[in-house]
């Protein structure tokens, strides 16, 4: 049964603080197979990835059977309907037109003692899509994360996708066309992302790995972080629905269900003001639930983190959706606009009740590539940025380092670092012979 709490009870704040703290997920400790694993590619290369493929995908691959073929991606993606194609062609322009506006701009600016300072973003050179394959190979999330890469202006792109006893979804190979990658890869797990990170004879190493992935694929990001970027290890999926009353209950329990029908671990949420619609919207839960060819994993993540809270207002709900953080947020009341300035920590929010959460991980343009387990507090979703990197830039005039040098010559000394205050004091002894002489 899902949790229900009214705001108003005494013990309400001990529940909620329950449900905030509930354990989701029970990722296994798979760390020391990892290292196995990644120490294994690195020292034998293709070779490993060869067998590890074998082993794991039951997939025999020579070394260079492990890229696709042009033919290969030619014969998959001409299997994919016309409808279908027309629909992956509308959200990935969508989401190259909404990433494109995310493009920071370079910055640079004299000030008052005479330095030309400022900052210009570029873009990783290579970066690594990592793409989960079975049932959790979404091309939505192929597009997500390579459209950002491409729009901030990353050369070369790569995919890696299991293609566990062959199987191919032709639909990622038509999203990694759309969004321009022609280097895909067919090995999955933590050899894949050992392979992207170091580099065999087959594929050259990348500078940055994002994408979703299982237990394996995650512990991997994490222990080849620094030798690569990665960008964030994502939780199970969560949603926060924030109702008023006269809300359609069927179309929020199909929201609720949504979120849960992606992972038995997913969270939904519903708060609202009123106890009828609380009511008519757990009813058309457990009404539409059956019908759901994901029953099973809608059902248990509905059961086990569902929750159903009534409050007294909307201010109470944008406390406490603030301190839920929620990875998608949406704002089902009469003026949205004005809840959204309350709610600060969200990954995405959706406004109105003509904005479902469902819309977004496909076409309104935003990524759906979302910090999870209250990381929204700190952190954002993917974007171009994640593709950029910064590099200041300072540029003085004799005036400048005249004005300011002395300074760092003091702190130099402060530290005892004696070569430090003589790099600038040799450019100021010759500015002040010249100006002697
Ligand atoms: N809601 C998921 C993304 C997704 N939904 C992909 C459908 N396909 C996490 O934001
Ligand atoms: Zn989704």
């Amino acid at each position: 049964m899902p949790v229900k709490l009214n705001s108003r009870d005494a013990d309400f704040e001990a529940h909620f603080v329950d449900m905030l703290s509930a354990k989701r997920e029970d990722s296994a400790d798979v760390n020391e197979v990892v290292t196995g694993i990644i120490a294994d590619v690195r020292g034998r290369g293709d070779t490993a990835l060869s067998e590890l493929t074998a082993k794991f995908d039951g997939m025999d691959l020579t070394a260079d059977q492990l890229r696709f073929s042009k033919q290969e991606i030619a014969a998959e993606t001409a299997k994919v309907s016309a409808e279908d194609r027309a629909a992956l062609a509308l959200a990935a322009e969508r989401i190259r037109a909404y990433h494109a506006r995310q493009m920071p701009e370079d910055m640079n600016w004299t000030d008052p003692d005479g330095a030309t300072l400022g900052w210009r973003w570029s873009a990783v050179s290579a970066a690594g899509l990592y793409v989960p394959g079975g049932q959790a190979a979404y091309p939505s999330s192929v597009l997500m994360n390579a459209i950002p890469a491409r729009v901030a202006g990353v050369e070369r792109l790569v995919i890696c996708v299991p293609t566990p006893n062959g199987i191919v979804n032709p639909l990622v190979l038509l999203a990694a066309q759309l969004a321009g990658v022609e280097e895909i890869y067919r090995i999955g797990g933590a050899q894949a992302i050992a392979a992207m990170a170091y580099g065999t004879d087959t594929i050259a190493p990348v500078d940055k790995i994002t994408g979703p992935g299982n237990a394996y694929v995650a512990a991997a990001k994490r222990q080849v972080f620094g030798r690569v970027g990665i960008d964030m290890i994502a939780g199970p999926s969560e949603v926060l629905v924030i109702a008023e009353g006269d809300q359609n209950p069927d179309w929020l329990a199909w929201d609720l269900l949504a979120q849960a029908e992606h992972d038995a671990d997913a969270q939904s949420i519903l708060i609202t003001t009123d106890e009828g619609l609380a009511n008519a919207v757990a009813g058309a839960v457990d009404r539409i639930l059956p019908t759901l060819p994901r029953a099973q994993i809608a059902g248990a993540s509905w059961r086990d983190y569902g929750t159903i809270i009534v409050v007294r207002d909307l201010d109470e709900a944008a406390r406490l959706s603030n301190r839920i953080a929620p990875e998608h947020l949406e704002l089902c009341v009469d003026d949205p606009e004005g809840l959204a300035k309350k709610c600060r920590h969200a990954g995405a929010i959706f406004l109105g009740a003509y904005t479902p959460e469902a819309v977004g991980d496909y076409v309104s343009g935003p990524n759906h590539v979302l910090p999870t387990a209250r990381s929204a507090r700190f952190s954002s979703g993917l974007s171009v940025l994640d593709f950029l990197k910064r590099t200041t830039m300072a540029r003085l005039t004799p005036g400048a380092l005249a004005a300011i040098g002395p300074a760092a010559v003091r702190l130099a000394a402060s530290e005892g670092l004696q070569a430090h205050g003589a790099s600038v004091n040799a450019r100021l002894a010759t500015l002040n012979e010249r100006e002697a002489g």
